[in-house]
């Protein structure tokens, strides 16, 4: 059996994330990408949870815990006015911290161009603080506050839409599924100056209810059921497609998960009606471009 060399990579073993999360794969695939010469800059969050737990530290890179509002900018002006143009700053934050919480920072860096990355891993929900709903919490998600009975009732915000507005240089999605593209994705946000997102989905076994050897397999679903379509926007109006979805019935995903156990008759057609008009709006943007 091939091991991975750990003695190359800035994320080591040892750190608290729970069996099967994804978000660990996300981070340490980000510090792969990006090298030693790297400084990042964490959101309260179950990622900062796992990070910053002093005095142990499972990163071997400067990483900053910082309070929702704050962004990178002050890092990556500080860097400059020391005359250090080659350092990489990266902020990595949840859904709650991106969509929610963090977004006025991030629009507010993004309008600016600022010159560093964002990757936003999305476990749709709060996680760190018990599951509560946030604005990434998918229709039809059994969370702590949108318990049965209850369920959100509310379609996700759009957020590689709502940065790509500001007309950004780089937009992304990415899945741990696809190493080859996620690690492909990170390293070009590394070389293109300016603002650059990276939005990736993080299955998160507690909180959607599955078992924790799905992760892998459910980051492939969303990605192969248009759920989680892979692609790139650049400079707000150019998008590539950089995977052709199987198509496979979104049930085939959502079933999987426990989160989804409450939907009434009608719900997962509801649900597949919706995926689908998503996914012929991408395809309209894509054929535009
Ligand atoms: C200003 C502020 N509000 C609330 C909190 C409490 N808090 C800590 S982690 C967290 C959840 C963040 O959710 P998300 O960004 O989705 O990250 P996840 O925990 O899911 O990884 C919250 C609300 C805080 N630390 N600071
Ligand atoms: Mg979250």
């Amino acid at each position: 059996m091939r091991t991975r060399d750990f003695s190359e990579e800035s994320l080591v073993f040892g750190h608290g994330a729970c069996p099967g999360c994804a978000m660990p794969v996300v981070t340490r695939n980000t510090f792969h990408a990006l090298g030693p010469d790297t400084i990042s800059v964490v959101t309260a969050s179950c990622l900062g949870t796992i990070l910053l737990t002093y005095p142990f530290s499972p990163i071997k890179i400067s990483t900053y815990a910082t309070p929702f509002a704050s962004a990178a900018s002050g890092i990556k002006a500080a860097l400059d006015m020391r005359g250090d143009f080659h350092t990489t700053v990266v902020a990595i934050a949840g859904d709650g911290g991106t969509f929610d919480i963090g977004i006025q920072a991030l629009s507010a860096a993004a309008e600016r161009n600022e010159d560093f990355i964002y990757i936003c891993y999305d476990n749709e929900a709060y996680m760190n603080t018990g599951i509560q709903r946030s604005s990434a919490t998918p229709w039809g998600a059994w969370t702590t506050t949108t318990p049965a009975g209850g369920l959100k009732n509310q379609p996700k915000k759009d957020i590689v839409e709502i940065v790509a507005a500001h007309q950004v240089p780089y937009a992304a999605t990415a899945s741990i599924a696809y190493p080859e593209d996620f690690l492909r994705k990170i390293k070009r946000a590394k070389d293109t100056r300016g603002f650059k997102f990276i939005y990736a989905l993080s299955p998160c076994p507690v909180g959607w209810r599955f078992s924790s050897e799905n992760t892998i397999r459910l980051s492939r679903l969303a990605v192969q059921s248009k759920v989680f379509p892979l692609y790139e926007v650049e400079n707000g109006d150019r998008y590539i497609l950089n995977l052709e979805p199987e198509g496979i019935p979104v049930k085939e995903y959502l079933q999987l998960q426990g989160r989804f156990s409450f939907l009434r008759e009608g719900d997962m057609e509801r649900i597949q009606e919706a995926v689908d008009h998503e996914w012929n709006r991408l395809v309209r943007r894509v054929e535009m471009g």
